[in-house]
């Protein structure tokens, strides 16, 4: 698929129907001028490879992601219908769910990760940071990705969970089968839940409130039980939902940042002029790259989206990243600008499932990029940066890079 490919109306009345593979390598490469594809054929459209509904707009992502009673969880957010298909692994309790069983959940992980537990971390993760700057400021040339974009969250986040040191490298290979297998049963999927076993045997033991460390995350969703808002059963399942969703999205996302500061150079010395603008970077950055590029709801009634009738049962793709550069909602949607008011990007979601990790998220980021804008002049990138292919999350494998210190 290429950004020539036409769109060519058949089947349902006036909706477009394309035939391009959002889950091929060859868009992984450069979605972009797909997305514009995608965007400018309509409203809504219907991609014939995978058999669903795609909206690529602004307006109609945000729409479909602020009707969760007409575009459905609890059918999977994957191409993967759980009313047809036995899901690869247990639904999660808090993604894969509607309201009512959605808003409980919801709610203790809200607790645990709220802005009163991000003061309590805030010093931890900023020393993390700037031990981490001061070693890559003795390396001078560095792989951006494993000594930084993955090594600060690793350095962080499993203790903050509260998991024992052993078998943590099976945490990034565990976050990639569980965002592979969003995708269509393409190679990456298949190939991925074929190898998972043994990073789910690991993921399932840690997840018992015996091997997580007092006060850390794990242990604080486990007190939920005791207060009863949860059951025993269900507290290792949403600690399975931080080990999925905590770690290799925040490696992506300071991942994009850095990315993105070390191309555009005027942005990085801005940054370096004004530290306060440093969660204005991270956050721009997630709406510039998107780390989780799309997601997918099900329908539970037939609706009108935008004109288009979409019947009850259907898979509803939302294509995040073409919404948050859609020229209809943004300003130079293709300028990473450290600066844009970003509020009201979609990178973290939006509405009732809108990311509970968010905070998180952006204290990393923040910590991060202040803690490299103190004492770094200069980023160059230095080698041809590669890219990791995954159905979901977009990012590198590696980018060379050589540091200037300030
Ligand atoms: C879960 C969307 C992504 C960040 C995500 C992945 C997994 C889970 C939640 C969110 O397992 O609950």
């Amino acid at each position: 698929m290429s950004a020539s490919a036409s769109p060519v109306s058949t089947g349902s009345p006036g909706i477009p129907h394309l035939d391009v593979d959002p889950f091929a390598m060859n868009f992984f490469a450069d979605p972009y001028p797909t997305h514009e594809v995608l965007r400018e054929a309509g409203p809504v459209v219907y991609l014939d490879k995978w058999n669903v509904y795609g909206v690529a707009r602004y307006a109609e992502v945000h729409a479909v992601l602020n009707d969760p009673a007409t575009f459905c969880s609890s059918r999977g957010v994957g191409l993967s219908d759980f009313k047809k298909e036995t899901p690869w692994r247990p639904p999660s309790l808090i993604l894969e769910a509607d309201p009512p069983a959605h808003t409980r959940t919801r709610a203790v992980l809200s607790k645990v990760l709220s802005p009163t537990v991000m003061k309590q971390v805030r010093d931890r993760f900023t020393a993390a940071a700037e031990e981490r700057v001061d070693a890559l400021i003795d390396k001078r040339s560095f792989d951006a990705v494993a000594d930084l974009a993955e090594a600060y969250p690793l350095s962080i986040f499993p203790d903050a969970l509260g998991l024992k040191p052993e078998g943590r490298e099976h945490l990034i290979p565990y976050a990639s089968v569980v965002f592979n297998a969003f995708g269509p049963p393409n190679q990456l999927r298949q190939e991925a839940i074929e190898r998972s076993a043994p990073h789910q045997a690991y993921v399932a033991e840690q997840c018992q409130r015996e091997n997580l460390a007092p006060g850390g995350f794990g242990a604080c969703i486990h007190a939920h039980v005791d207060e009863g808002a949860i059951t025993a059963t269900e507290a290792p399942l949403l600690v399975r939902s931080l080990l999925s969703a905590g770690l290799d999205t925040t490696v992506n996302g300071i991942g994009a940042a850095i990315y993105c500061l070390a191309r555009f150079p005027d942005q990085w010395q801005r940054l370096r002029d004004d530290l306060s603008l440093a969660r204005g970077a991270f956050e721009e950055a997630v709406r510039f790259e998107s780390p989780v590029q799309t997601f997918f709801r099900t329908t539970t009634r037939e609706v009108e989206l935008s004109g288009a009738t979409i019947g009850e049962g259907e898979k509803v793709l939302m294509f995040l990243a073409a919404a948050n550069r859609d020229p209809r909602r943004w300003d130079k949607p293709d300028s990473y600008d450290i600066t844009r008011r970003t509020s009201g990007h979609v990178g973290f979601g939006s509405g009732i499932h809108m990311c509970v990790g968010q905070l998180v998220a952006r204290l990393e980021g923040e910590v991060m990029l202040t803690a490299l804008a103190k004492r770094i002049a200069k980023i160059e990138i230095t080698g041809e940066p590669k890219r990791r292919f995954n159905n979901t999350l977009r990012g590198l494998d590696s980018l060379p890079v050589t540091i200037t210190p300030a």
